[in-house]
């Protein structure tokens, strides 16, 4: 099945926040944000601003009637600056006027005094000095002090990684129109659309019932309008509010890529310990995660950093400590893997130090680690594990032992150009960390022709999850796809929803769906019942084997002359609801912050990719030349759209790893604030092929149908892209000293393949 928005996406016609038809007289805002980084307000002054043609007023803290609060997990974050900013970026003031320009325009004119006071763009600064957004966090395993001594081999080391700018082609923005007894609707380009409301409400001071927030889709997310997406929708309200006017404020690229939060940047320290047969015995990290100058999701995002710290390995001695460091940055923020791809950055570069010291392939160390099932993770949760099955099938199918030989062939042949290959093993929780998260509603109405209208707390934002909860709706009822519509999300039609994230809104809306289907199917069978066996005039007392196929009603496996729409119209005539509302929470799942143990995730996702580069050795340029996947899909409901999710994944990883650099300098500006100087995966980047094979697995897991969820694990196949780089490099130059530092830019490719060691 083809994803339901393909004909309106392919015709121009998909409905953005940006194709919303404008009501008359909709005014504009665009935001004043501070230019330093950190530093006391000490004048603001908006006279010559508010003289500009089409203004119609300039708001600023004072003018929120409820609180200046916009954090979601700690109250540490102003909508807009008070007496303080602390960031470049941090909005101060927010302009409204008569058309986009003239906001814009008048911002210009806005002029701020600020006392510069001291910046701190560095996490492990940040440490040190004690500026950390939540205390930090230890997960362990046995105990690593003593393991040390029965390890043969052990290695240390640094890494950083660095940030990445989500570049969703659709900026930030939304559009808030007043209604009625000061209620006010917010379209709002979000995956949270409860977050917006329950923070509108604060904001405004008004109740959650007031607000409602609606969502067609997203031009992408990528978790970057997790949380972030609820400032814009803010400052549209709070115009609306005072001025009872619609207002919008879709955010230009240059002040997106200002204004908003990234990917985390990672310092971090490793420790590993093997003993002669190249098990890994010990293993120990610290993390130095760049939050930003608020908590944003940080703490969250920390988690999940220590959740994925052993990736794919069993490994019995653990021990990871995580800081979430608070800097002058902007709030960082989600981003697809959200701290997962961080935390498995380091224990790749711990093996691949490892295998580097030892004259061994990294994979050899790899694969006699990976999880078996009834392994324990680090946080305790037992490992049902796909790990081997994914390692074996991509060697066997791909042949791996002939790409090395290739690889080794192409570089005794080459001496200009090298070839590097690497393996890369991923496991994913499914789950919200926080527990609480972990529910979902759908309301599923069928009407008295036939069709039907779902609404779920699902945001369709180009990963496909209408078409998978189309799909759902589509099986249970068993009646043609055309049949059915999915609504926008809205906050009236479904309340409390979780953002949709985690990449667990296909499971958790689709299982809310499939509940709320079978529950009307249960009385339409009934009706069904009752119908047939009158006409069929059997004896009332037994009720004969039938089913609904294919829209028709079966008795005893012979189709009658009952179809849906008749059944429907039955059910109605009967006075039976044709309408139910379901809840959906995944059992089993807990975990105790307190012991940093349970069963936090309903299932793991687990994969392997292998990544094969060329790199131009006089310019340090380079190809990725192939990456071939085993990808463990559970049993796909959609293989279209889910290779579509590897495939965009794995680029959006690569990405990260080896060319999207985010530079922010000392005085916390970022250099890189646009396209001509932050480079993303074009289409002449992405890999020459990229070969997905699936594992396809029956086994019992609480995922939709069986089929896994997709939408995140794929990236972390772009951690391979680095360490094929590396080996690359190395067949040049053997001796080149090159630090776990990503992305793995051109630049810095050219400088170690030329890097003498020391004297
Ligand atoms: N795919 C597209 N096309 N656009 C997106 O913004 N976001 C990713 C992933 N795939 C995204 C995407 C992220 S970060 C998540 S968490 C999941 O989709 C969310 O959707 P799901 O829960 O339905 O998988
Ligand atoms: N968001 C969130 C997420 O709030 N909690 C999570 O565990 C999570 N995981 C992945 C992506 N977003
Ligand atoms: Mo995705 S980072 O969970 O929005």
């Amino acid at each position: 099945m083809k994803n339901i928005d393909s004909y309106t996406h392919v015709r121009g016609e998909s409905v953005y926040l940006d194709d919303i038809p404008l009501v008359n007289g909709t005014l504009f805002a665009s935001v004043f944000d501070s230019p330093v980084a950190h530093g006391k307000i000490i004048s603001l002054n908006t006279d010559e601003a508010m003289s500009m043609p089409g203004v119609v007023r300039i708001f600023t803290a004072t003018d929120i009637p409820g609180e200046n609060q916009i954090g979601g997990i700690i109250p540490d974050e102003e909508l807009l600056a008070g007496t303080h900013v602390h960031f470049c970026g941090m909005p101060i003031a927010l302009v409204v006027a008569t058309s986009d320009k003239e906001a814009k325009a008048a911002v210009k004119k806005i002029k701020a005094v600020i006392e510069p006071l001291p910046i701190i763009t560095d996490p492990r600064e940040a440490k040190e000095k004690g500026e950390l957004i939540i205390p930090p966090r230890t997960f362990q395993l046995g105990d690593t002090t003593t393991a040390w001594n029965q390890c043969k081999h052990i290695f240390e080391g640094s890494t950083e990684t660095n940030g990445q700018e989500h570049l969703y082609i659709e900026t930030q923005g939304a559009y808030a129109l007043p209604q009625e007894n000061g209620a006010i609707r917010i379209y709002s380009s979000t995956q949270g659309p409860t977050a917006v409301q329950r923070t509108a409400a604060r904001v405004l001071s008004l109740s959650m019932n007031q607000i409602e927030v609606d969502t067609t889709r997203l031009g992408g997310g990528f978790g970057g309008k997790e949380d972030q997406a609820t400032t814009w929708g803010l400052m549209c309200a709070l115009a609306t509010y005072h001025l009872k006017k619609p207002v919008k404020y879709a955010l230009h690229r240059i002040e997106d890529m200002r204004m908003t939060g990234k990917r985390h940047p990672y310092s971090s320290d490793f420790k590993i310990g093997l003993d002669t047969d190249y098990k890994i015995i010990a293993y120990e990290a610290t993390f130095y995660q760049n939050a930003g100058a608020a908590a944003d999701l940080s703490p969250a995002v920390m988690e999940r950093t220590l959740f994925h710290c052993t990736n794919s390995y069993f490994i019995p001695n653990v021990k990871a400590t995580a800081y979430s460091c608070r800097t002058h940055l902007p709030p960082n923020t989600a981003f697809r893997g959200f701290g997962g791809p961080q935390g498995m950055f380091v224990i790749e570069a711990a093996i691949a130090k490892a295998a580097e010291q030892l004259q061994i392939y990294p994979l050899v160390i790899q694969q006699k680690n990976l999880l078996k099932t009834g392994d324990v993770f680090p946080y305790g949760q037992i490992a049902q594990s796909e790990a081997n099955e994914c390692w074996d099938k991509a060697i066997k199918l791909y042949d791996v032992k002939k790409l090395q030989q290739e690889v080794a062939d192409f570089n005794s042949a080459n001496k200009l150009y090298k070839r590097g290959i690497a393996l890369m093993p991923i496991c994913f929780g499914i789950s919200f960390t926080k527990t609480m998260m972990n529910q979902a509603r759908s309301l599923v109405h069928v009407y008295t022709d036939g069709s039907v209208g779902i609404s779920t707390g699902a945001v369709e934002m180009g990963q496909g999850v209408n078409t998978k909860i189309l799909q759902v709706a589509a099986k249970i009822f068993s009646i043609s796809p055309d049949k059915i519509k999915i609504n926008s999300t809205n906050t009236w039609r479904i309340a409390n929803t979780s953002p949709t994230a985690a990449s667990a809104a296909a499971d958790l809306n689709g299982k809310a769906t499939e509940i709320a289907c079978l529950k009307i199917l249960e009385r339409l069978k009934s009706v069904a019942a009752e119908e047939c066996i009158l006409s069929a005039d059997i004896g009332k007392t037994e009720i004969p084997p039938f089913e609904l196929k294919e829209e028709w009603v079966y008795i005893n496996g012979e189709k009658t002359d009952w179809n849906w729409n008749k059944l429907v119209m039955a059910a109605y005539i009967k006075r039976i609801s044709l309408s139910e509302l379901a809840h959906y929470t995944p059992p089993g799942i807990h975990y105790d912050a307190n012991k940093e143990k349970g069963h936090p995730f309903a299932y793991h996702v687990y994969g392997t990719a292998i990544t094969s580069v060329t790199i131009d050795c006089l310019r340090g340029i380079y190809e990725v030349d192939a990456v071939k996947v085993v990808h463990d899909f559970g049993s796909s409901m959609n293989t279209m759209i889910d290779i579509g999710q590897c495939e965009g994944g794995i680029v959006q990883g690569i990405g990260w790893m080896t060319m999207e650099e985010i530079v922010y300098d000392k005085e916390g500006k970022l250099r890189s604030n646009a396209l001509s100087t932050y480079k993303v995966p074009d289409i002449y980047s992405v890999p020459k092929e990229i070969t997905i094979n699936s594992l396809e697995t029956e086994k019992d897991n609480l995922a939709i149908f069986r089929s896994k969820a997709v939408g995140e694990p794929p990236l972390m196949y772009g951690i391979g892209a680095y360490f094929a780089l590396r080996n690359a490099v190395k067949a040049f130059n053997p001796a080149a000293v090159i630090p776990y530092d990503a992305p793995m830019t051109p630049e810095k490719v050219l400088m170690s393949l030329y890097q003498t060691p020391n004297p």
